[in-house]
């Protein structure tokens, strides 16, 4: 049987990208110098490329290429991307630059890369056959244009794209407005939505699937190997989340109302600022979320339920409600291992993972995971945590731990009978002696 996310059940960091740096210097490399005139961005789980100036031009230099990554601890695959990562480093350069990007294709085909939404010169537009010839294996182009605006951007190949994009080929291309900004972020967090269908057991990305994904993924990690957004209370938070995917995102944040500041056309006039709790992401596009951090430790997750889990069964029986009895003796005959799932709701999935009853086939990840303070988190995918502290000193984003809430401020239990209290209840649940029909 082939495996995919659909009969799974029925069958049963981005740190080592540059040799020699770790992810903390490859984040700090152009973090540091103070000279820049921006606050850098933090790319979750990733890294901004350095560039070296030649003539006043800022080189960068991408390579496109195969390399092994990994989504979560237990799932890893041969992927494609720049420079050994996916998404590929971030560029980071300001409004007014002149760049120019070298890149060398060591993929066994050709490739181009589009600058999604810079304004530069046709020619440097990077669709293979219309704006120059494709990039064949071993060859180096180069773009360069100057930079004409600010804002959240992209870039991925413009040759082959269904199979370039499925395998990892993507990355961000941020630009900060010259002059700096009126109301200033302390820190910038910046990450790429993405889908793959890497069905369980295999190890390469199967670019034919259109719609029924295995993992959903912030720059290309899944939940809970996704960075937290660490901040300090108070503090100022800016995230840019581009999509670059095959479905639209509602990306979601608990604890505060936060404001849509910007897009791919830059930061927005205050005018056009939105509050909002919920802002869909759609493909191709990209938004800027700012928020005052608020302590506590806060979800931050697509809202398609499907998009935070992990590899999961689609086309199974609904059992919801049906008593497996002795069925499962008899399923386990034929299916060593088989656990009859569902009868009163799912959650049940992640106790058995955790207790090591469900082993599914290599290579993949369980559609629920993550352990918090109280329990199960029974979350996956597009998923991961905004932790704020009052305590952290500016530029640390080092995971704090789990929050510690004040006395008086958890949900706690107050009864273990079902008949407790006297709730009001729909017409067809109230007793029929209860007089008030
Ligand atoms: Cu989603």
């Amino acid at each position: 049987m082939k495996l995919s996310r659909r009969n799974l059940f029925t069958a049963a960091s981005a740190a080592a990208m540059v040799p020699g740096l770790s992810a903390a210097q490859a984040q700090a490399t152009p973090a540091s110098t103070p000279a820049r005139g921006y606050r850098p961005v933090r790319t979750l789980n990733g890294w901004t490329l350095p560039y070296k100036l030649k003539d006043g031009v800022k080189e960068f230099h991408l390579v496109a290429e195969e390399f092994e990554h990994e989504f979560a601890p237990g799932c890893r695959a041969k992927v494609w991307g720049y420079n050994g990562s996916t998404p590929g480093p971030t560029i980071e350069a300001m409004e007014g630059d002149r760049v120019r990007l070298l890149v060398t294709n060591r993929l066994p085909e050709h490739t181009t890369i589009h600058w999604h939404g810079l304004i530069l010169p046709s020619g440097m537009d990077g669709i293979g056959g219309l704006s120059q010839p494709t990039i064949k294996p071993g060859e180096t182009f180069a773009y360069e244009f100057t930079l004409k605006q600010h804002g959240t951007h992209m870039y991925h190949p413009h040759a082959d794209e269904m199979v370039q994009m499925a395998l990892g080929m993507m990355g961000m291309f941020i630009i900060h407005p010259r002059g700096g900004e009126q109301v200033r972020v302390d820190r910038d967090y910046c990450f790429i939505l993405h889908n793959w269908a890497l069905h369980p057991g295999t190890y390469r990305p199967d670019p034919m699937i259109m719609q029924d994904f295995d993992l959903w993924t912030f720059n290309s990690k899944v939940f809970p190997a996704i960075d937290p957004i660490v901040a300090r209370t108070g503090e100022r938070v800016r995230l840019r989340v581009g999509n670059l995917s095959m479905w639209n995102h509602p990306i979601h944040m608990h604890g505060v109302e936060y404001h849509v500041t910007g897009s791919d056309g830059g930061r927005w006039p205050r005018s056009q600022w939105r509050r909002e709790v919920t802002e869909v992401v759609g493909v191709g596009q990209a938004r800027d979320i700012e928020f005052t951090a608020v302590p506590g430790d806060w979800a931050l997750h697509c809202h398609m339920s499907h998009h935070t889990m992990n590899a999961m069964g689609h086309d199974i029986p609904n059992n919801l409600g049906v008593d497996q009895g002795d069925l499962a003796a008899e399923m386990r005959a034929l299916l060593p291992g088989y656990v009859p799932m569902g009868r009163d709701g799912m959650s049940e999935h992640q106790d058995h993972v955790n207790m090591g009853h469900m082993k599914g086939p290599e290579n993949t990840l369980p559609m629920m995971t993550g352990i918090g303070p109280f329990g199960n988190l029974e979350m996956g995918g597009m998923f991961t945590l905004i932790k704020v502290r009052d305590d952290i000193a500016p530029g640390d984003f080092r995971d704090p731990g789990w929050y510690r809430n004040p006395p008086g401020t958890v949900a706690k239990r107050v009864s273990e009978d079902p008949d407790f209290g006297d709730p009001v209840r729909a017409p067809a649940l109230r007793p029929a002696s209860g007089g008030d029909s």
